[in-house]
């Protein structure tokens, strides 16, 4: 399961009544109101928690509420506020409204945005007292907490993204090159899932996203569609890996550019490295000798069975992710 969409209603505590007390001592006949203020509702937040990778944790809360607070009491008390609720997300979701406007974003490392607000506590009667009104026996209601429907939506962030038509070996570059152990088999859509890797050297660690395969039609719906690309939008830069022995290198790069083109135009000048993969098969270095790629990006060639070229193809991908980053510009 991967879970990168939910909905939720947010709601946020009523604030807490305030009381209606009078002071009774000895000695004080007539004491005066002391009825203190309900305390605030809770809010509910956002928080990142970089050990996530999904939204899974969310699937199926419905709501998410947080505490009442507690009505105001006599002696002047201020009831406690309500207990705040706390949703932790990974880096890279991005929360909505209804309508579609922004709420926020959670990006960095220890980020928390507010999401909704509890109520305000009503007064105690305590401040109703005036010269025309001593005996106030009356306070104010707690407001209620505010409520609203979100959307949460991953978009994973990773330096770079390695796209491609099913089956051309993307998941083998990715478990070539990093700590990840994704799925590998010989038909295509093994990958249905964006897969995460790190990529180790002795100084930093570096995010590589697969995202399932992408086909020609894609945006129309054909294979898994491309809704996925969203987690492609936040990389520095594209590496697209092609099959070297498949017979149709230059038509399934073309077809790859033109369908990330169709998720978002700016997406096809991100793309830094082409990598013809499986040279191990007959033909198929011959491909890669002749393949040009565009504008702005190299060729590479790999082999995930004898290993031929891995070293260079992660080189490469660590250079790209250091000297390029496109996704802000
Ligand atoms: N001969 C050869 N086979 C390879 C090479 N790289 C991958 N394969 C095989 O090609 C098939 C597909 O490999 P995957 O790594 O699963 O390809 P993928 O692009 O992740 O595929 P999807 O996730 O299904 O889109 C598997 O049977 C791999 O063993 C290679 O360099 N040479
Ligand atoms: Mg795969």
């Amino acid at each position: 399961m991967f879970v990168d969409e939910v909905e939720l209603e947010a709601r946020g505590g009523d604030g807490g009544d305030g009381a209606v007390s009078f002071r009774r001592e000895r000695f004080v006949p007539r004491g005066g109101p002391d009825g203190g203020d309900g305390g605030r509702g809770g809010s509910v937040y956002a928080e990142a928690d970089a050990r996530l990778r999904t939204l899974n944790h969310l699937a199926g809360v419905e709501v998410a509420a947080a505490g009442r607070g507690v009505d105001g009491a006599g002696r002047k008390r201020t009831g406690a506020a309500g207990k705040d609720r706390v949703l932790s997300v990974p880096l890279g979701t991005e929360i909505g409204d209804a309508e579609g406007e922004v709420v926020g974003e959670i990006v960095r490392a220890g980020e928390r945005v507010v999401l909704v607000r509890g109520g305000r506590g009503g007064r105690g009667n305590v401040h109703f007292a005036s010269a025309t009104m001593q005996v106030p026996r009356y306070a104010e209601k707690g407001q209620p907490g505010e409520r609203r429907r979100l959307r949460f939506t991953l978009k994973i962030i990773a330096e770079v993204a390695l796209v491609g038509p099913p089956n051309a070996g993307k998941s083998s570059l990715l478990a070539a090159i990093s700590s990840a152990r994704p799925k590998i088999a010989a038909y295509p859509f093994t990958t249905l899932a964006p897969q995460l890797g790190l990529v180790e050297t002795a100084t930093e660690a570096l995010a590589v996203v697969e995202v399932p395969g992408l086909l020609e039609g894609a945006s129309a719906g054909r294979g898994l569609g491309h809704e996925f690309l969203r987690h492609v939008e936040r990389a520095r830069a594209l590496v697209i890996v092609i099959d070297g022995a498949g017979g149709a290198a230059a038509r399934d790069l073309a077809a790859v550019r033109e369908e990330l083109a169709r998720y978002n135009a700016d997406l096809p000048r991100r793309i830094r490295l082409v990598v013809v993969n499986k040279i191990d098969l007959p033909g198929a270095a011959e491909v890669a000798a002749e393949l040009s790629g565009p504008a702005g990006s190299e060729v590479a060639a790999t082999s995930a069975v004898t290993g031929e070229g891995l070293r260079e193809f992660k080189r490469r991908v660590l250079e790209i992710a250091a000297t390029h980053d496109d996704s802000r510009s």
